[in-house]
This record gives C-alpha cells, sequence and structure tokens, in this order.
C-alpha cells in the first residue's frame, strides 16, 4: 500500500492524464500564482506515467489538437533545429519566444540534444545513445535540455521549460523519464508529450528495442486563468460524451533514421514554401513508408489549408488519412468537411 503512493497513476492514454491534470488544477489547485504577468492555478510536484508511449493524442472536439503541428514540431526536435521559420509556419504564437525573430531559444530542445555543443564532434542524442549500446541497465542515459545559464540572459523570453529527458533501456525495452520545471496543462502538455514520446521510440528504434513506458514529471503544473472557459469546456465534453473516441497510433517504422527525417523533411519544406503541390499518388511514390506518408499527407493539407486557403480539401488525400489524424483534421478545420462546392459532407 505504502507503495503505491511513490508510482506514479498510469492513464492508457495521453487524453486520460492530460483531463485529470485539468480536474486537478481547476478544482484542487494548491496555489494561485502570477509569475511574469500570467495569473494561473497551480498544483506542484505531479506526475503520470503511458505504459503505451504511442498513444500520444488526444480525440477531444472542445480541445482540437492540431496534428499537422504535432508532428512539425518532433520532426523539428528530431532535426536538431531552432529555426522560427519552419516551427512559426506551424504555430505562429511562438514567434513571441524568439528574442532575434530568426531563432528559438532554451525550447528548440532538438537542438540541444541533437547537435553537438561547442568544440563536441558527436550530439548528447548520439552520445547516450552509445552509452546505451555498450553498458547494460545504464542510468546516465540523460539528456538535459534546462541549462543554468539561461538564467543569466536579462528578459529571456524562451527559457526551457523542459529539464531534462532520462532514457532507460531495461529488460529490451526502452523507458523514459521527463522532468519539466513548468508545464502549462491545457496548452503545452499535449504537445510536450507527443514530441518527447516521438523521441523516445526514435531513440528505441535506433537502439532496436521496444518501446517501453513514459513517465512524465511536472514541478509547476498550472492553467492559466485565461484558458479556464476552454478547460471547463473540456472537461463538460469528457463527462457528458456517451464515449471515448480511441484511435490507436500505428508504430515508427524500424528503418527511420536521420536520413528518414531529413527526407521528410525534404517535402516539409516544399510544401511550407509552395513550391510544390502533391496529390495522393504523388506521395505514394516518394519512396516513403506509408507510416511517413501519412505525415507528409498531413504537410500537404496544410499546405492547401494556408497557401491556396481552400473552402474544401482534396477529399482523396483526407480519405487516405488514418481515422485518428482525420478525426483531428475534420475537427480542427471546417475546410476539412467541406465538399467542393462549399457544401458539408
Ligand atoms: O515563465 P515561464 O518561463 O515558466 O513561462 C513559460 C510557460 O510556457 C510556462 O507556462 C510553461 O509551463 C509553458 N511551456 C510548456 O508548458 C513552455 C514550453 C517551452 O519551453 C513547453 N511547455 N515546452
Amino acid at each position: 500500500m505504502e507503495s503505491a503512493l511513490l508510482t506514479t497513476t498510469t492513464f492508457r492514454s495521453v487524453e486520460g492524464a492530460y483531463l485529470a491534470l485539468l480536474r486537478l488544477a481547476a478544482g484542487q489547485f494548491e496555489h494561485r500564482i502570477a509569475a511574469r504577468g500570467n495569473e494561473a492555478r497551480e498544483v506542484i510536484g505531479v506526475g503520470f506515467r503511458l505504459p503505451d508511449p504511442r498513444q500520444r493524442l488526444p480525440y477531444l472536439a472542445q480541445r482540437k489538437v492540431n496534428p499537422v503541428f504535432q508532428f512539425a514540431e518532433a520532426l523539428w526536435y528530431l532535426a536538431g533545429r531552432r529555426d522560427l521559420e519552419m516551427i512559426g509556419y506551424y504555430a505562429p504564437s511562438m514567434r513571441s519566444s524568439s528574442s532575434d525573430g530568426v531563432h528559438l531559444g532554451g525550447s528548440a530542445y532538438g537542438h540541444t540534444m541533437f547537435t553537438p555543443a561547442d568544440g563536441d564532434l558527436m550530439s548528447p542524442f548520439d552520445r547516450v545513445l552509445e552509452l546505451l549500446r555498450t553498458e547494460n541497465d545504464s542510468k546516465r542515459g540523460y539528456l538535459p535540455a534546462f541549462s543554468a545559464s539561461e538564467l543569466a540572459v536579462g528578459d529571456n523570453p524562451d527559457v526551457a521549460c523542459l529539464a531534462g529527458l532520462h532514457l532507460l533501456p531495461r529488460g529490451g525495452q526502452l523507458h523514459m523519464v521527463c522532468n519539466m520545471r513548468a508545464n502549462d496543462l491545457d496548452c503545452g502538455l499535449l504537445s510536450d508529450v507527443f514530441s518527447f514520446t516521438m523521441i523516445q521510440e526514435y531513440a528505441a528504434v535506433q537502439l532496436g528495442l521496444e518501446l517501453g513506458t513514459y513517465t512524465h514529471f511536472i514541478g509547476s503544473a498550472h492553467v492559466n486563468d485565461h484558458n479556464t472557459d476552454r478547460v471547463k469546456r473540456v472537461l463538460t465534453e469528457a463527462d457528458t460524451r456517451p464515449a471515448p473516441a480511441h484511435f490507436p497510433f500505428p508504430a515508427m517504422p524500424q528503418a527511420t533514421t536521420e536520413a528518414t527525417i531529413a527526407h521528410v523533411l525534404e517535402h516539409e519544406e516544399a510544401l511550407r514554401t509552395n513550391q510544390l503541390r502533391y496529390n495522393v499518388e504523388h506521395i505514394r511514390g516518394l519512396g516513403l513508408h506509408p507510416y511517413w506518408q501519412q505525415v507528409v499527407m498531413l504537410f500537404e493539407l496544410y499546405r492547401q489549408l494556408t497557401h491556396d486557403q481552400t473552402a474544401a480539401v482534396d477529399p482523396d488525400l483526407l480519405a487516405t488519412l488514418d481515422p485518428g489524424p482525420r478525426w483531428l483534421m475534420e475537427h480542427k478545420w471546417p475546410a476539412c468537411t467541406a465538399t467542393p462546392d462549399g457544401g458539408a459532407r
């Protein structure tokens, strides 16, 4: 009984963890805070575990997750990038976190983990993988994100919220423990869990291990007051819907390497800059695994929404999407449920 108090609560999917944390912050919050002008309700020192980290997307009509952004952010991290040009296209709000209008700072976790630090030839990620390949049951596979030097920058608009990711190979599985100094439960948590579990799965694939559990710990878990109404709507939906929607998320292909990420991002860039437009046949002919074809389909649909500002996206592309991302696209954008003549499908 006592040991149960020391372990984190387990959820089948991120959706359950998200809803439980919102309930906690909305009802039994511990503190009223106003850090940097943001009034919020806060609980401190909370965590949860996902036994299957692939169940990384919520399906809630009142919390319209953008699957295009989720994949874009995960790929941006995996490619070690920090440019605003790419990520700002999918999340314009991130522009305000950049101090120079060109790069992100502490929140460019991929840059910290996947790019060699000054004076080094290997990235921290590659160093951790090298260690984990040779040292059984290692406890040293830690990828720090937060750096004390960030606090030395006056008025720093972007101090890493992620403290670090800890990779733990045990019994043929790769587990991960994530430590966050702060997490906005309504706005940050979902995209963070999505991207960090993608990094975990990518690491597992590189090591030839099965995907293990994902454990998420938060120092300051909070809901900003300006999101209170949406949080209420989300909780009402969860309490009143007949049954939750659930779509299993597929496994990352075993053949995924750095080159695969670079290949997907070549197409991402061509679509983001509107230099190409793809139909289903084009995407099937790109030489990518169907898992990654799905991601390119999302980028093409987003191109149609942003560059063409179409009233109705390509119905064949939409019909070829897996049921989960399709559900999210249809709930997020009216152009994904409209017919070309302007009616509703
Ligand atoms: O004042 P502070 O630096 O903690 O503000 C950053 C805000 O962004 C916090 O509310 C934090 O919880 C949220 N955040 C998040 O939840 C930020 C990032 C980017 O580092 C993130 N998740 N990944």
